[in-house]
């Protein structure tokens, strides 16, 4: 007889959605011994067909990173972290945040939740309770250094902030991109995986394509046309867009005839923006902003599509509204080829109505940022305001702060100064899975779990989607069923905010009642249907999503689909184009589009002003990198290996009049603080115009990310100054800063 003693190894392959972005790739993970040993994309996959980039073979990296932390972290006195238990890290922070509590009341406690949770299972769905239970009055996000212009426009034209047209870049003869790189982002606001294939597509089908930034970047390169913009002036040119589209009696709303209220009052705005009264600020000539116009109205189907850098400046939130207002002149909105609202097989958590702020009313400046007064809008202040918040003694400072997935000190402006205030915080409480230049200021780190060891079923990104489906991811990697997960976690933060013990947190009568609450949502009784199913927790929660969804079975009532369904479907279950489908995402008061807010309109001043401020000096941008995610994927070798990514792009021009040679060292000042940085000479970015990527600025002491930190780069919101916002969104202009650059 043999014996048994030797085992081959045996690679097993395992179907992964990949969470890094909002292409949501299917991926094929193979595992020997424990090692991811491969990377690659599953050309089976319903959505993303084989699509796949450099960050979703990291993925492996990510999980066998040394430096993230596996069990929860607690600081010491001397500044170094000890691993600890989980009961242990509960108890010191209750003997923290408790006496916070007690002593300020809640108001003294703040959380900051970073963007990471919108693409993890748990934390997208569970996030809510601890901002809804805790009775925190108001938290911060990256959502004001994103989207928040978007959500206000979209808010007050279709009541629902989440309501936003996505383009239908598979079906368009015209897809026009403004302040928007897919080369790079792989599209936001903009699911669909590959678009730099569809942009190659709509061309090939005869189609054109056209980038408006102020950077000829990979996505321009493949473009018909690049027209290279001044930062911060989208909206004079999108103004004059009306102007035009009124002047030479090009409006016709085709199937949106009498669902729009206030065609006249925008004709009416849009009467003094003639093209020749932007062309100089703009820098495009008035004849190609007449043509442009002419060819959205005249295109068969056009998508006019804005993104980062439509909404991180300036004049984000008429830039952002003026992008839907050209769509529904031209007939564009809600029609295939055009911008069109998906279906998420899986409704979101965050799509349900906020209080006070029903059938898109502008109540904004429900309540004002102690420091500076400046007024709420949809809940946010600027997220500059966190480090004043915390560092300015009196009533109502901002005493303990909870960072889930978030890196502010690097993502967000005056991110140094955050990082000089954390410090005074009497309880900082991170969930995190690195020491970062964040997280190092935590009392306490608590590890969620690497992205291979959950499930994964996305949340809002099926809300900006070309189409709909379902995929749910199995986790690749068991884990120790008794550690807490991170909606655990987020359940028991709120408990400990409400004085709770953390250890004694009721946790599964929480999630029950948070399951109870959703379930009414949608008019069905929570405590009989929790009698269905054997467990509780975030798959449950995605079942109630999934099969109350715009494709589900609503239990038994109706053929459709159910997580056990969407499980049976390893590659996915394709539910198929969008549709249009404006009256039922209506939800204003009127039932009908509000075309002209007056809470947008009031800022066409503002811009007018804008209009006489006098050319000259130059202007600084933000950019992003394929291989970068933000501030928190450069502690992968593979991501970071090559040329350096953290460099100032500079017209030739401006290089020979500033006095900088090609690789050398510049200085960048602004009003917030000066950095010295690489240059990088390029005729690839308009005269006038400096652009740095965001999110380095590692080598900080304290931290453990040793790969990040030998490729430490600067970080670009030192430089990003908190007064520099969007007015009536409160959104950061971290594009269009004023700078100055000379040789260091
Ligand atoms: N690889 C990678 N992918 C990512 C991310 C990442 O960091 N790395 N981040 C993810 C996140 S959180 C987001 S929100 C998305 C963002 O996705 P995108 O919006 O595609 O972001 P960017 O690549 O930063 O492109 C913004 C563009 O706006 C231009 N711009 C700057 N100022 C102006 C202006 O005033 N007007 C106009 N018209 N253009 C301007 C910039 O030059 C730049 O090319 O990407 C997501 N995907
Ligand atoms: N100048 C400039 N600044 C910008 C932008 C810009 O274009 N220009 N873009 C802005 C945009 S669009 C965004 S979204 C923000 C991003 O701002 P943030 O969300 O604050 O920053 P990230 O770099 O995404 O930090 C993510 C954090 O989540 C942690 N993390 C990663 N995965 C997990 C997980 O599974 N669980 C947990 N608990 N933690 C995890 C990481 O370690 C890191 O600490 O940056 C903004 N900042
Ligand atoms: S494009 Fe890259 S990061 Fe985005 S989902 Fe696909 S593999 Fe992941
Ligand atoms: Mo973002």
């Amino acid at each position: 007889m043999m014996e048994l003693g030797y085992r081959p190894s045996m690679t097993t392959v395992h179907r992964r959605t990949c969470p890094l972005c909002e292409a949501m790739c299917g991926l094929l993970v193979h595992v020997r011994d424990e090692q991811v040993v491969r990377i690659e994309a599953d050309r089976d996959d319903v959505w993303s067909r084989g699509h796949i980039c450099p960050k979703g073979t990291a993925l492996g990296h990510l999980h066998h990173d040394p430096d993230r932390i596996r069990t929860p972290m607690i600081r010491q006195a001397d500044g170094t972290f000890t691993e600890a238990t989980w009961d242990e890290a509960f108890a010191r922070i209750d003997e923290l945040l408790a006496p916070v509590v007690a002593g300020h009341g809640i108001s003294a406690v703040t959380s900051y939740v970073g963007n990471p949770l919108a693409h993890a299972m748990d934390l997208s769905r569970y996030v809510g309770v601890l901002i809804g239970l805790s009775g925190m009055p108001m938290i911060y996000s990256p959502g004001v250094v994103d989207q928040w212009p978007k959500n206000v426009s979209s808010h007050l034209m279709y009541g629902g902030m989440w309501s936003i047209p996505v383009p239908d870049v598979r079906r368009t003869e015209l897809f026009v991109l403004m302040g928007a790189n897919p080369q790079a982002s792989q599209g936001s606001l903009l699911a669909c995986p590959d678009l730099m294939g569809e942009i190659a597509a709509v061309r090939e089908r005869g189609g054109r394509v056209v980038v408006i930034d102020p950077r000829r970047t990979g996505t321009a390169a493949k473009a018909d046309e690049w027209i290279p913009i001044t930062p911060g002036t989208d909206a004079a040119l999108l103004m004059a867009v009306a102007h035009t589209l009124f002047a030479e009696d090009l409006v016709d709303l085709g199937a949106l005839d009498g669902l729009v209220n206030g065609v006249e009052e925008v004709r009416e705005a849009a009467r003094d923006w003639p093209p020749e009264r932007v062309s100089a600020v703009t820098g495009i000539p008035a004849a190609r902003i007449r043509d442009l116009a002419r060819e959205l109205a005249h295109a068969p189907a056009a998508a006019l599509y804005g993104r980062i850098g439509t909404c991180n400046q300036e004049f984000g939130t008429l830039s952002s509204w003026l992008i839907d207002v050209i769509a529904v002149l031209t007939g564009n909105l809600d029609r295939e080829g055009g911008s069109m609202f998906a279906r998420g097989s899986a409704w979101s958590v965050n799509t349900l109505p906020m209080e006070g702020l029903e059938g898109g009313a502008a109540n904004f400046g429900r309540w004002r940022s102690r420091v500076r007064g400046i007024p709420e809008v949809l809940g946010h202040v600027p997220v500059s305001c966190l480090h004043e918040e915390i560092s300015t003694p009196g009533e109502g400072r901002i005493r303990a702060l909870i960072t889930v997935a978030g890196n502010p000190v690097l993502s967000t402006p005056e991110g140094d100064r955050l990082d000089a205030a954390l410090p005074g915080l009497d309880c900082m409480v991170s969930v995190d899975n690195w020491i970062n230049e964040t997280t190092r200021h935590a009392h306490v780190v608590l590890p969620g779990l690497s992205a291979l060891e959950q499930s994964h079923h996305d949340d809002l990104i099926w809300m900006f989607a070309v189409g709909s489906a379902a995929k749910y991811s199995e986790p690749v990697f068991p884990v120790d069923p008794d550690r807490p997960r991170e909606w655990e976690i987020m359940i028991r933060l709120a408990g400990a905010c409400l004085g709770m013990p953390m250890a004694e947190v009721d946790v599964a009568g929480i999630d029950d009642g948070f399951f109870d609450v959703l379930a009414m949502t949608r008019g069905l009784d929570g405590p009989s249907l929790r009698e269905r199913y054997d467990g509780g927790g975030p798959d449950r929660l995605l079942d109630l999503q999934l099969r109350t969804g715009p494709f589900g079975d609503r239990y038994g009532e109706r053929e459709g689909i159910s997580l056990d369904a969407v499980r049976a479907a390893p590659d996915g279950i394709d539910l198929g184009p969008n549709v249009p489908r404006l009256a039922e995402v209506l939800t204003t008061a009127s039932g009908k589009v509000e075309l002209a807010p007056p809470y947008v309109l009031a800022d066409l001043p503002r811009l007018a002003e804008r209009l006489e401020r006098p050319p000259g000096g130059l202007v600084l941008t933000s950019r992003r990198h394929l291989r970068s995610n933000n501030s928190w994927m450069h502690n992968v070798p593979s991501l970071v290996k090559g040329r350096d990514l953290c460099t100032l792009l500079v017209h030739p021009d401006d290089a020979r009049r500033c006095g900088l040679s090609p690789g050398g060292l510049a200085r960048v000042t602004s009003t917030a603080g000066t950095v010295e940085v690489p240059v990088e000479i390029t005729a690839d970015i308009a005269p006038g115009v400096v652009s740095l990527p965001h999110g380095w600025g590692h080598g900080r002491p304290g931290t453990r990310i040793e790969v990040a930190n030998a490729h430490p780069g600067i970080s670009f919101n030192a430089l990003a100054p908190g007064d520099l916002y969007d007015v009536p969104s409160g959104n950061a202009a971290v594009n269009g800063i004023p700078v100055t650059v000379a040789p260091a």
